[in-house]
C-alpha cells in the first residue's frame, strides 16, 4: 500500500467525509478508496464488454401484473447459462424483490439486466457489475 497527498476543496471535501459517514466507513481512506474501485469498475465495463464478470440483478416487481412472474422466470430459464441463483423475497401483498446472481461476460450480463428491467411491471432495477478478471489476487484491505 502506497501514500500518496491529494489536494482537494471544502466543499468535495465535506460530500466525501458525509458520504463516509452514511455509508459507515472507517476512514476518509477506506471511503476514497472504494469511490476509486467504483470508478475503475465502471471503466472496465464500459471498455471491456467481452470480460468476464460476476453480477447482482436486483429488482422489484408486482407478481400480479400480467404474466410478468411467469415471463421473468422464462427470462431467467432462456439464459440459465448466466444464471448463477435468485433470491426472491415477498415483500407485501402485491410486490415482490428478487436478486439474481449473473455470471457470464458484461455484454451478456448487462443485455440480460436491460430485459428485465424493462418489462412493464419492473421497478428499481440496478446491476451491480463485479469484474471476474484480476481480481483473484486483490487485497481488500479494512486496516487505515
Ligand atoms: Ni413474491
Amino acid at each position: 500500500m502506497q501514500r500518496i497527498t491529494i489536494s482537494i476543496d471544502d466543499d468535495l471535501l465535506d460530500t466525501i467525509d458525509r458520504l463516509s459517514a452514511r455509508r459507515g466507513y472507517a476512514s476518509r481512506s477506506e471511503a476514497l478508496r472504494d469511490i476509486v474501485r467504483e470508478a475503475v469498475t465502471r471503466e472496465q465495463s464500459a471498455e471491456a464488454e467481452d470480460a468476464p464478470c460476476l453480477a447482482t440483478l436486483t429488482y422489484v416487481y408486482e407478481h400480479e401484473t400480467r404474466d410478468l412472474a411467469s415471463r421473468l422466470t422464462r427470462a431467467q430459464h432462456h439464459r440459465h447459462d448466466l444464471s448463477v441463483a435468485t433470491l426472491h423475497v415477498h415483500v407485501d401483498e402485491h410486490e415482490c424483490l428478487e436478486v439474481a446472481v449473473l455470471k457470464g461476460s458484461v455484454r451478456e450480463v448487462t443485455t440480460f439486466a436491460d430485459g428485465v428491467t424493462t418489462q412493464r411491471g419492473v421497478r428499481l432495477g440496478a446491476l451491480q457489475i463485479v469484474p471476474a478478471v484480476g481480481h483473484a489476487g486483490h487485497a481488500h484491505d479494512h486496516q487505515t
